[in-house]
């Protein structure tokens, strides 16, 4: 197969004050950051959807964008090419891993059994591109909104024809993500909520997407996949609500039908600002429960109140956000995953490299910035002081359990003296602000 993008190297470091806008300025894959080099801490992702079948349209224009690798009357052709295609261009880039869906990889086909077919010949051709590769799967899942039959939802439809067809999706997507060696597999309820309570018994709904896991965690088992199984908040978008809104409902869905143990939380930028948190609120709650699994790396539009998939470019938030994956001991099998598409203005491929280019280099000085942070511990140690009310005294007893309410009243009773502290929150964001800069 020949070069697709022709005249774009191999993407190198160049360092701060390069201008070349194929290189990066501040991703240096083999820089060690701690015990660790930065492509070990980073493990970015390509996500196929965006990036290989984007077209630009939105609900008022037509697609601006055509790839070369779009041109093939028949679309298995036209999916092994779009497929080679990313695979040059992932390996131009120096990305470890890709992410996908089983319909952005393979056409749908007429029956369920034809698309079972095309997914599996799409996926042995995908094995074969990638013996000789460095190139690996972060992640699969399944489609189970685009299709008209998703018109309700899949797993919480209120047609169980609808609900068995996802099902079988959902068997077929897992064990293709197996074949190709994922590290982790997704669930997105893409239209799992609803548009009026007028027509919706939430209860049963809710019952049925916790039997659709529990089937998912069992089949997993049973073929022995080894890869972590997460679920993707977002709280609107496409339904008006839908069911797993934040890293704090998905919890309490979770630990209501015992499937705790099983899953963990893949968070995306864009879906914790959809749902009124900042993206480190999200990392955070995750992290101090244990279920920070993988991160959908990219970011809103502060003005606009929908999901823009827009690359990450924020230092500041990316900063942050590389705090909380520091603290979480680094995202395990997870990754940073481009879940990000190109404005639709920006129709070229060469839009396509200097997008993860800007992506790459935000989260390299996120990382440093985050890593001399908990490296010299001046927020930590600000943090530790304001707390330690609890680390003697009355707070130790609170802390250990050891008073109630009665023992409380009594202390409170002898009027101690209250001295509250400033909480310095301008201080600190000078100091954050200080660790940026320095990059
Ligand atoms: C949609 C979204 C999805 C999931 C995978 O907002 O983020 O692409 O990441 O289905
Ligand atoms: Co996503």
């Amino acid at each position: 197969m020949s070069e697709v993008f022709m005249g774009i190297p191999k993407i190198s470091y160049e360092g701060r004050q390069s201008r070349n806008p194929l290189a990066f300025k501040y991703y240096n894959p083999s820089e060690m950051i701690g015990d660790k080099s930065m492509e070990e801490h980073l493990r970015f992702s390509v996500a196929i959807w965006h990036t290989f079948t984007g077209t630009g349209s939105d609900p008022f224009g037509s697609a601006t964008i055509t790839r070369s690798w779009d041109n093939y009357p028949d679309p298995i052709d036209q999916a092994k090419a779009r497929m080679t295609a990313a695979f040059e261009f992932i390996t131009k880039l120096g990305i470890p891993y890709f992410c996908f869906h089983d319909r952005d990889i393979a056409p749908e086909g007429k029956t369920l059994a034809e698309s079972h077919k095309y997914l599996q010949e799409i996926a042995d051709y995908t094995k074969g591109l990638m013996k000789g590769s460095p190139v690996k799967v972060l992640w699969g899942t399944a489609n189970l909104f685009s299709h008209p039959r998703y018109v309700h939802g899949a797993a919480t439809s209120p047609n169980a024809d609808v609900y068995a067809h996802a099902a079988a999706q959902v068997k077929k997507a897992m064990e293709v993500t197996q074949q190709l060696g994922g590290e982790n597999y997704v669930f997105w309820g893409g239209r799992e909520g609803y548009e009026t309570l007028l027509n919706t018994n939430m209860e049963l709904e809710s019952d049925n997407m916790a039997r659709f896991l529990h089937m998912a965690v069992d089949y997993a088992r049973e073929i022995g996949f080894k890869g972590q199984l997460l679920i993707e908040p977002k709280p609107k978008e496409p339904t008006k609500h839908q069911y797993d809104f934040d890293v704090a409902s998905v919890l309490a869905f979770l630990r209501k039908y015992s499937l705790d143990k099983d899953f963990k939380v893949n968070i995306e930028a864009n879906h914790a600002t959809l749902a009124g948190h900042t993206f480190n609120h999200e990392l955070h709650l995750a992290r101090i429960n244990g279920v920070l699994g993988s991160v959908d790396a990219n970011q809103g539009d502060e003005l606009l109140g929908w999901d823009t998939d827009q690359f990450p470019t924020n230092v500041y938030t990316t900063t942050l956000a590389m705090y909380e994956i520091l603290k979480n001991g680094g995202l395990h099998r997870g990754g940073l995953n481009f879940d990000a598409k190109v404005r639709r203005g920006s129709f070229s491929e060469l839009d396509l490299f200097q997008a993860h280019i800007a992506g790459m280099d935000a989260f390299a000085v996120g990382l440093k910035a985050a890593f001399s942070l908990l490296e010299t511990r001046e927020l930590e140690e600000v943090i530790e002081l304001r707390y330690s009310s609890y680390s003697s005294g009355i707070g130790k007893d609170i802390v250990d359990g050891k008073v109630g309410l009665r023992a409380l009243e009594q202390y409170a009773l002898a009027e101690p003296l209250i001295k509250n502290t400033s909480g310095q929150q301008e201080r600190l964001e000078a100091i954050l602000n200080q660790y940026i800069l320095r990059g």
